[in-house]
């Protein structure tokens, strides 16, 4: 095989690579690859087409890897300016001894048909603002900019699953469901109608009796409240979709006008964790977008001067726990676990300290080349897994400015000050030298089966470009990792697939989709050994696919 894999399991002090493909001359500055080809609309594959299998995937796979993403980003002579705008496609890779097919298909959202039928961009997206149709009066333009803006429906970020069913999620008022055999547009779910929310995160958690959690916004007339969702395991009657869902309790967010962004959260097995980052929603700068001229995107910051702030939650009774656990602001997307340990709780996040990348995964970055792409790139904060430790148990008599975690494996610190309140220190999740990788994104764990608990490892992808340049598994406790990685390739976030009756957190397989813009170079669905990491096998499928969010394994 003549491609390049390293599987890298040593301490990584010593080692220094310089940072993304540099070019040969000394005298230029790096570049990176270009990476508009994965980028750019492709078309759908609505039957199933087998893929060329390389090496061996095992025959105990059975199931797909349901994946989501955008797949087109203009309509007409129209384009969409932000990554997170694109339609969403909707990918299957089917296994079954040891065979895979493909398929995919374009979300049939309201966005998407009505983009289509009149052959421009319609609706709004996060970073792209409709322009008024030009077919109207110079009037009819200007009041039109008056109008509430639509909500887009375009659920491009994630499959999940709530009472069994499956669904796309962004992380708006509206979800669809799909079928996840013939990923079919079902039903359109909108949450505000079964509880007071104005959307949910595509990063529900799953409890393991069924239940699931989310969080989502509401902005009442007593103000803005960040909500955490209940929605009960199975279907009872024939209660459908959301049905059944509560709000578990409320938050009020320091700042009424400006609450924070948030994407994902935290859960142990008796506790929600919300960290309200410095990332603000300028509620009064998105109300007016419409009106004056900007897409939404521009109404959300990275305010500093705030502090970051978790907030604890007791799952079985709502109740908000009284702490007050601070850190010094950094932004979060995704939390990679959570658990408790001798009243303490050990939250693991893939963490930035600066939260401006939302502005720069706009499109027209993306798409630069050479030392441009480079500068963007350079210019974005890298996300490294990091572990806080919050006690959860301090008596009002706990010591001022002494370190108040008792546990042992973790440097990870947690100080009260005269005020009562509690500011925590990360302990850094991974060794000197991973710095080279471009941090760690995309963070995946054993979830069934670790989700809430103690646990040892987790997978991710490293960014040493704007999209996952290379898969990693990292060891919590050695805090060695390894790593697969090829040139010109850019892997998906790495989907964990248990082998049947295992005994290891680690006995399975990491599926990850892997694209890349070289023309000679065909898309694949990569397996490896989660253990190992080394390569069991490949499925080459010959369509273009762009790069995508997030995924799931569904298990026939
Ligand atoms: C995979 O699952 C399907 C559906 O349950 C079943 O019909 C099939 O026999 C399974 N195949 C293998 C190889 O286990
Ligand atoms: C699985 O594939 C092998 C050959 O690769 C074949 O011998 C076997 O019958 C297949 N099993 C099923 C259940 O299709
Ligand atoms: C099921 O339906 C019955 C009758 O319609 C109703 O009395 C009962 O409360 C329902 N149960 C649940 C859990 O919704
Ligand atoms: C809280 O602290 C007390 C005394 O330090 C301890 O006995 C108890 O187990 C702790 N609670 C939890 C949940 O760990
Ligand atoms: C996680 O690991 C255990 C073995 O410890 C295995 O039984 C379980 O199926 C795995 N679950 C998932 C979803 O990976
Ligand atoms: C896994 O466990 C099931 C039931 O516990 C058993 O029937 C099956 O043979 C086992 N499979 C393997 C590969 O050991
Ligand atoms: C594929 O193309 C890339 C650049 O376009 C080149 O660097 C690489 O050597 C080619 N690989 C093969 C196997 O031809
Ligand atoms: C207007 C709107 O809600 N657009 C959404 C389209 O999808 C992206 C990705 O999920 C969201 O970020 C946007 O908010
Ligand atoms: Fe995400």
């Amino acid at each position: 095989l003549s491609y390049l894999l390293f599987v890298v399991t040593a301490f990584f002090a010593g080692l220094k690579r310089s940072l993304p493909s540099p070019s040969k001359e000394q005298t230029t500055l790096p570049t990176l690859q270009c990476i508009s080809p994965l980028l750019k609309t492709v078309e759908e594959t609505p039957q199933p087409i087998p893929a060329k299998v390389k090496g061996h995937i095992p025959e105990w796979i059975n199931g797909s890897l349901l994946r989501n993403g955008p797949g087109r980003f203009e309509f007409g002579e129209e384009k969409y300016n932000h990554w997170f705008d694109g339609m969403a496609l909707l990918h299957q890779f089917q296994l079954r001894n040891g065979t895979v097919t493909y398929r995919s298909k374009f979300l049939q959202s309201n966005s998407y048909l009505t983009n289509r039928q009149h052959n421009r961009i319609v609706v709004s997206e996060f970073g792209t603002l409709a322009m008024p149709d030009p077919c109207k009066s110079v009037f009819e333009r200007f009041m039109s900019r008056f109008d509430t803006p639509k909500p887009s429906d375009n659920a491009s970020v994630s499959y999940v699953v709530y009472k069994g069913d499956y669904y796309v999620s962004s992380e708006n008022t509206f979800m669809y469901k799909v079928d996840p055999e013939t990923l079919e547009t079902k039903e359109k779910v909108d949450w505000s109608k079964f509880v007071a929310v104005n959307g949910a995160t595509a990063h529900p958690h799953y409890a393991s009796d069924g239940t699931t959690y989310n969080m989502g916004n509401s902005y009442g007339k007593h103000g803005t409240r960040y909500n955490i969702i209940e929605i009960p395991p199975q279907k009872s009657n024939c209660s459908d979709t959301l049905e059944g869902a509560k709000v578990l309790c409320s938050i009020v967010p320091m700042d009424n006008m400006k609450p924070s962004y948030y994407h994902s959260f935290g859960m142990s097995e008796n506790y929600i964790i919300f960290i309200e980052q410095p990332i603000r929603l300028n509620l009064m700068r998105i109300i007016t977008s419409k009106f004056r001229g900007k897409p939404i995107s521009e109404g959300i910051n990275w305010e500093p001067q705030y502090s970051t702030r978790f907030h604890v939650v007791n799952k079985h009774t709502g109740e908000v726990l009284p702490g007050q656990w601070y850190s010094k602001p950094f932004a979060t997307f995704h939390q990679i676990n959570a658990f408790e340990d001798h009243g303490c709780l050990v939250l693991d996040l893939c963490c930035q300290d600066d939260g401006k990348t939302l502005a720069t995964y706009k499109l027209q970055n993306m798409r630069r080349s050479g030392v441009d792409l480079y500068q963007v790139y350079d210019s974005v904060a890298r996300t490294f897994p990091r572990r806080f430790v919050l006690p959860l148990n301090m008596s009002s008599d706990a010591p001022v400015g002494k370190n108040l975690n008792p546990l042992p494996y973790t440097l990870a610190k947690a100080v009260k000050d005269a005020d009562g309140k509690v500011w925590c220190t990360h302990e850094n999740l991974h060794p000197e030298g991973f710095e080279n990788f471009g941090g760690l994104e995309f963070p995946q764990i054993n979830y069934s089966q670790y989700s809430g608990k103690k646990y040892r490892y987790f997978y991710g992808c490293g960014f040493r470009h704007f999209i996952g340049d290379s898969l990693m598994k990292v060891d919590v406790e050695t805090k060695n990792f390894k790593i697969w990685q090829e040139e010109g390739s850019y892997p998906s976030e790495p989907v964990f697939v248990p082998v049947p009756n295992a005994t290891a957190e680690d006995n399975g397989v990491i599926l990850s989709v892997v694209i890349s813009p070289n023309e000679n170079q065909s898309a694949f669905l990569l397996v490896l050994d989660a253990e190992t990491f080394k390569e069991l096998g490949r499925a080459e499928v010959p369509v273009e696919m762009p790069y995508g969010f997030h995924g799931i394994f569904r298990s026939h």
